[in-house]
């Protein structure tokens, strides 16, 4: 019998029946804890099914100091909210940036103490063992969260391990193939500049971000076959035109895996051919994940946030505002071309990739002639990451 038959807490049985198998009660219990749909929740005083202990190892047991045990949840929790909005190694620095003065290392902006519930929570991110020596550099995509939460003589500590993909990004469009065609002219721009999406101001007034520049566009191509009738419409931390053979760390493998991380995740499905005459693809509080598994053409108005991933042709006719990360043409089997780009206006990343014999075997970039604007922009690339957010590991710590 893995169920302690008598409880000071509530009554196990008029939960779970007798012979509830352990696996079950532990994904019930771990389910409750770590599933990303539950991060969300207030800070509200905590269920009473948050008491149960739960050990990685072993039968759940009842525990005395479970007012602790939701406090440190909440901490848990709250940092889930501000962890999934940053890049890890931007966390593990802490609030001054800087790394090597740890003395802020791991602090999330609500401080190292919060009081909570008539007791306190302590909360700290500190890197895994990702094999760089530096624990205060994230090369993995996971670090841990640990917190502490303290009530009375009660002290209880919750520790998590998460994972956010981390894409470093060296240009508004990144294009990767062998042979790669660009078409660009009338008032269509492709700025490296970050830049975020101004909402007050949507015809095209976009905010200066404070992250760093990039280039316009970056390309790892061995041929290219362009039309460039506007090239000072082409910006970025080169010389305009601003296109680069450097794509930087980003790799296709990385793009793919990522890929087909999302798409079993994506919260709108199109199947065939697509044509969008308006709607919504995630906003700012909640961006979306999009997938086209064919050919994308998007008229009238359509807005988004989040990721959008079309393993076709991608064509804006009408007017399209984005903040995040669009992937074209990305799977060994996509022929990724963008086919146009109308009144587009694209806050964010784009990568486009064609390993397909289609479209004369190029990755192209067609009638960008419109009065669209591409931006490389790291508020939007952050609101398409936080969705690659989630939680591989929870445990409770002896203390
Ligand atoms: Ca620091
Ligand atoms: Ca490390
Ligand atoms: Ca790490």
């Amino acid at each position: 019998m893995l169920i302690p038959k008598h409880s000071k807490r509530l009554t196990f049985g008029a939960l779970f029946p007798v012979g509830t198998p352990w696996f079950s009660l532990r994904s019930i219990v771990l389910g409750r804890i770590s599933h990303p749909r539950h991060r969300q929740r207030s800070h509200n005083r905590p269920t009473r099914l948050d008491g149960l202990r739960c050990p990685i190892v072993g039968p759940p047991v009842f525990w005395f100091g479970s007012e602790a045990f939701y406090i440190a949840e909440a901490g848990i929790e709250r940092a889930y909210v501000e962890v999934s909005s940053k890049n890890l190694n931007s966390v593990l620095a802490g609030v001054d940036g800087n790394k090597n003065n740890t003395t802020d290392n791991g602090i999330l902006a609500f401080g190292a103490s919060v009081p909570f519930a008539g007791g306190t929570y302590e909360v700290k991110v500190t890197d895994n063992n990702d094999g760089d020596g530096d624990i205060w550099n994230d090369t993995d995509g996971k670090a841990y969260i640990t917190s502490t939460g303290r009530f009375g003589s009660s002290t209880r500590v919750i520790r998590v391990l998460v994972s956010r993909a981390n894409l470093n990004f060296n240009a508004a469009i990144t294009v990767i193939d062998e042979k790669c065609r660009t078409n660009q002219g009338g008032s269509a721009v492709v700025d490296g500049h970050d830049f975020t999406y101004n909402p007050s101001q949507q015809n095209n007034n976009p905010i200066r971000g404070s992250g760093p520049d990039v280039h316009a566009i970056a390309r790892s191509c061995t041929t290219n076959n362009d039309d460039i009738k506007k090239p000072n419409q082409i910006t970025g931390s080169g010389i305009s035109p601003d296109i680069t053979s450097d794509i930087g760390s980003l790799t296709l493998a990385s793009v793919r895996s990522l890929r087909d991380d999302l798409i079993p995740r994506a919260d709108i499905v199109y199947h065939g051919s697509t044509h969008l005459n308006g709607g919504t693809l995630g906003t700012r509080d909640a961006p979306k994940i999009t997938y086209v598994d064919d050919i994308l053409v998007l008229e009238g108005n359509v807005t988004g946030v989040g990721f959008l991933i079309v393993d076709k042709d991608f064509e804006v006719k009408g007017n399209f505002t984005y903040e995040g990360i669009i992937l074209v043409g990305i799977c060994p089997t996509c022929p990724g071309r963008i086919h146009g780009t109308g009144n587009a206006k694209m806050y964010g990343a784009t990568v486009l990739a064609n390993p397909t014999s289609s479209h004369d075997e190029e990755a192209r970039i067609e009638n960008m002639t419109g009065n669209s604007s591409i931006y490389y922009s790291t508020y939007g690339i952050d609101l398409a990451l936080k969705r690659t957010f989630k939680t591989v590991g929870w445990q409770e710590l002896m203390n």
